[in-house]
């Protein structure tokens, strides 16, 4: 099993953690969709990692699909409640963990154009998107039936590589203020062995092309 993509990217981590947590064997191979690397683009039309690559020569993209792909090869260490209901509505606050991620990459593009070209009602927009989206999965934490459950599931790990991104790209350093719950579930994921291999790589990684 091969992935395609960086862990600067929360997709791509949170790939890695369910593979991890999985025990699935993996080599990551390294590649920036940003970058000229033809790579990525030959692998996935839309140009974007994660890319998982199969031993059977399938590749398969975007990680809502990898996700389930992986689930449904791999279901030992199961990361979904078995009734199909309950499935969808831990994939719910799935879909939520990402649009958090996707509003906080749609921020970190903003800020690379220089001061005059940024467009403040954009970032405003994208921070709204992460506040009520935090505040929602805070709520979600501390009913602790869908996320924040006795066992680790997928929404738990969409969530903390979601505040994962916004704690590397310093998007908003206040986010854990009045959200206790969730605050106390992504310390406790930090601390698994998946989420420590899978660190983002360094601060430098911020100011480069890698997304
Ligand atoms: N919905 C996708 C989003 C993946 C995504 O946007 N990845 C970024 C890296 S963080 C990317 O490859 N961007 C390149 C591009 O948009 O062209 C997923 O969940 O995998």
């Amino acid at each position: 099993m091969k992935l395609l993509g960086s862990y600067t990217s929360p997709y791509v981590r949170k790939i890695s953690v369910i593979l991890l947590e999985k025990g699935i064997a993996f080599d990551l191979i390294n590649a920036a969709p940003w970058a000229n690397d033809a790579t990525v683009a030959a692998a996935n039309p839309l140009g974007k990692v994660p890319v998982l690559m199969t031993p059977l020569g399938e590749n398969y993209f975007d990680s809502p699909i990898i996700a389930q792909y992986l689930e449904l090869t791999y279901p030992q260490t199961a990361l979904l409640p078995k009734d199909p209901l309950a499935a969808l509505r831990v994939r719910q606050l799935e879909a939520l963990a990402d649009g958090v991620m996707d509003a906080a990459m749609a921020i970190v593009r903003e800020c690379r154009r220089s001061p005059e070209g940024q467009n403040a009602a954009v970032l405003f927009c994208q921070r709204e998107k992460i506040r009520r989206g935090l505040d929602a999965l805070e709520r979600y934490a501390g009913e602790g039936r869908r996320l924040n459950t006795p066992s680790l599931n997928l929404a738990d790990i969409a969530v903390a590589c979601a505040v994962g991104a916004i704690n590397f790209q310093r998007i908003m350093p206040n986010w854990c203020v009045d959200r206790p719950v969730l605050v106390a579930l992504v310390e406790r994921l930090f601390a698994r062995e998946s989420f420590a291999r899978t660190a983002p790589p360094s601060a430098a990684a911020l100011y480069s092309d890698e997304l």
